[in-house]
């Protein structure tokens, strides 16, 4: 599908494009049955869990699931990222990011490029997640908040929180005391400029945000999940440096430009 102009504009200046209700309730069903099948495998190096047990994140669910594999080529997502990439892109990064009832964790202010440009040596921010609202998604569940127009700094100034020892494990980077985290003066000055917006959504909604947007979200302590699944797309002429640093799960190794299919359910 093509973005308008206006669309493309609003995803330029403000880094984040929301459009409701992308996906239909029979797509949205069958990627939610698809989740159910991750929740007994919790020892998979890509199944990340809570302190509590419960699973926070599963990345490349595509490697093991048809329908998470057949929505990362979908047109609705690959056509729109070329046109606000301006470029051939491939899938860098897949997870189902879970928030429980009553218990899912919250996700400090952060900015993705941070990671993938310190931990994966990618060179420029050209790069964009799709975030799949799986549930019908309301203040009170921990939706996306973001702080529109914060994608134009490059990556600020963030608390370091590597462990003085030096040890730097993954958690630090999937969990929910993130070791790159926006410096609170970042915060407060460009939540002062530009404000904090709360994106409230039905499921399907897909929300489009620039790998260096401030974007963070609160816990969940509602009794109805908030189930996401978030989509990184990376340009092939922006390649990783850092060819086996992290495994594949978090950092793609397959480069293949994805032409777009769309997906038939
Ligand atoms: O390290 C990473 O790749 C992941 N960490 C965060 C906090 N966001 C981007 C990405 O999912
Ligand atoms: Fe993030």
């Amino acid at each position: 599908m093509k973005l308008t102009e206006k669309q493309i504009e609003a995803f330029d200046r403000d880094g984040v494009l929301v459009i409701e209700e992308l996906f239909n309730k029979e797509e949205v069903t069958e990627m939610k049955s698809g989740i159910l099948s991750f929740e007994n495998d919790k020892l998979l190096d890509n199944v990340i869990c809570e302190e509590n047990g419960d699973v926070r994140s599963v990345f490349a669910p595509d490697k093991t699931n048809a329908t998470f594999h057949r929505t990362s080529r979908d047109a609705r997502l690959i056509a729109p990222a070329n046109d606000l990439l301006r470029e051939d892109i491939y899938l860098y990064q897949y997870k189902l990011n879970l928030k429980r009832a009553f218990s899912g964790k919250a996700w400090e202010w952060h900015q993705d490029f941070a990671y993938w440009q310190l931990d994966d040596g990618v060179p420029n921010p050209d790069m964009l997640s799709v975030m799949l609202y799986l549930d019908d998604t309301r203040s009170y569940q921990g939706p996306l908040v973001v702080i529109p127009g914060s994608h134009k700094y490059g990556v600020v100034e963030f608390n370091s929180k590597i462990h003085l020892d030096g040890t730097d494990n993954l958690m630090n980077s999937l969990g929910a005391d993130l070791k790159y985290t926006v410096h609170e003066r970042n915060i407060r000055d460009l939540a002062d400029q530009c404000g904090i917006q709360v994106i409230e959504g039905k499921a399907g909604t897909a929300i489009f945000f620039h790998s260096n947007l401030f974007h963070s979200s609160w816990g969940n302590l509602s009794p109805y999940s908030r189930d996401t699944a978030i989509l990184t797309y990376n340009s092939v002429n922006n390649l990783p440096k850092f060819k086996d640093k992290r495994p594949d799960y978090l950092c793609a190794r397959d480069y293949t430009p994805i032409v777009t299919e769309m997906a038939v359910i």
